[in-house]
């Protein structure tokens, strides 16, 4: 069987790699749909080597006959449409903030817990989780199994791409101006981004979170386990694609390197590279454009009873967002669908 698709956002970064990704995962799509804002509406995407898509007007595009809505336009877009989208009989994978928490919304990695899933019928949503949530809950899985996390405490490092198309525009625009003596212009993040280091990613929040760390903490609770404490400081870097993660976890049994080695080596998604030499670990540049999840820098954390740190690098565009929609798409697909 094969299914219509529609693409939200197709013209930004995630909707691009969506494209993408649905093509070089054969995904059986009869139709593909892309849509965005009426400012580009007419312009064309690529959709796998071969084919070109005109891109229509989200505003305006009757979701009639549509079965599976990829959504990443931002939260405030998607928290019109989505709902639209699902209301005229499609199912919505959303990647963006909106329907995360909504307890009618199964929030998805489908490595790590894919029987979630079968709630979606409720409000026909699915949502996929925030990109540094995605790559930490999928490190974390093998881990809690062998000997239960207790307490996580996560520093980020990411990519301008998590900003959007916008986001990676300033950082290329501002890199280039400081080279010749322009003036900073500050558009989409609230400081330089080139030649620096922000330690603010969304809102802030009444306590002094931000809403980037927030994420972290309520949407790894979802998708892994309420009990699990877990603290975040994200900060966003001049890279372009590539989240970076310095991860400590506290666990309630004991657990040896060599062990948690063995089982995140052992976990579908998770590629382990840790040689204690130069060179002996993954950094954002090899990862972009790769599926896997990287992780490296395996050690013990002397200053807790079974404590370890770990470096945890995937690409926030394909990882974090476009290739886990897709296979939430596979998975509907495959256990829902047919
Ligand atoms: P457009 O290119 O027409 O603005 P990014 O996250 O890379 O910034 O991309 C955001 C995506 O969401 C783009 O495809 C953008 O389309 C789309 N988008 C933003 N606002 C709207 C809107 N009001 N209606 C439909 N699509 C939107
Ligand atoms: C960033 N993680 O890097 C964000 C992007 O909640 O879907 C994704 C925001 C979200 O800025």
């Amino acid at each position: 069987m094969a299914y219509k698709v529609a693409v939200v956002g197709a013209t930004g970064a995630v909707g691009r790699e969506l494209l993408t990704t649905l093509s070089e995962r054969k995904f059986p799509a009869s139709e593909v749909v892309a849509l965005a804002s009426e400012r580009s509406a007419g312009s064309e995407v690529s959709y796998g080597e071969d084919h070109v898509l005109k891109v229509q007007n989200l505003a305006t595009f009757d979701f009639a006959g549509i079965d599976i809505v990829l959504s990443s336009p931002g939260a405030k877009v998607s928290a019109e449409y989505s709902p639209k989208a699902a209301q005229a009989g499609a199912v919505v994978i959303d990647n963006t903030s909106h329907f995360r928490m909504d307890p009618d919304v199964p929030l998805i990695v489908p490595e790590v817990n894919p029987e979630a899933l079968a709630g979606y019928t409720k409000r026909n949503i699915i949502a996929n989780p925030n990109c540094s949530t995605i790559q930490l809950a999928l490190a974390m899985k093998p881990l809690h199994e062998l000997a239960k996390i207790k307490r996580v405490v996560v520093s980020t490092y990411q990519a301008v791409s998590g900003a959007g198309k916008d986001g990676m525009d300033e950082l290329f625009n501002q890199t280039r101006g400081i080279f010749v003596n322009d003036p900073v212009k500050k558009e989409q993040f609230t400081k330089q981004i080139a030649f620096n280091a922000i330690p603010h990613i969304d809102s802030f929040m009444d306590d002094g979170y931000t809403k980037e760390e927030w994420k972290m903490m309520v949407e790894t609770k979802k998708i892994l386990d309420p009990s699990i404490k877990l603290t975040a400081t994200c900060v966003r870097i001049p890279v372009f694609i590539g989240h970076s993660e310095a991860v400590t976890m506290e666990f309630e049994k004991p657990i040896s390197v060599e062990q948690a080695r063995l089982a995140l080596r052992e976990q579908e998604g998770i590629t382990v590279i840790d040689h204690r030499q130069d060179e002996g670990y993954v950094t954002p540049a090899e990862c972009a454009g790769e599926d896997a999840t990287f992780v490296s820098r395996i050690r013990v954390d002397p200053t807790v009873d079974n404590g370890l740190s770990m470096w945890v690098v995937s690409d926030n565009l394909r990882k974090g967002a476009a290739l886990n929609t897709v296979q939430i798409a596979e998975l509907l697909v495959r256990e829902h669908l047919s």
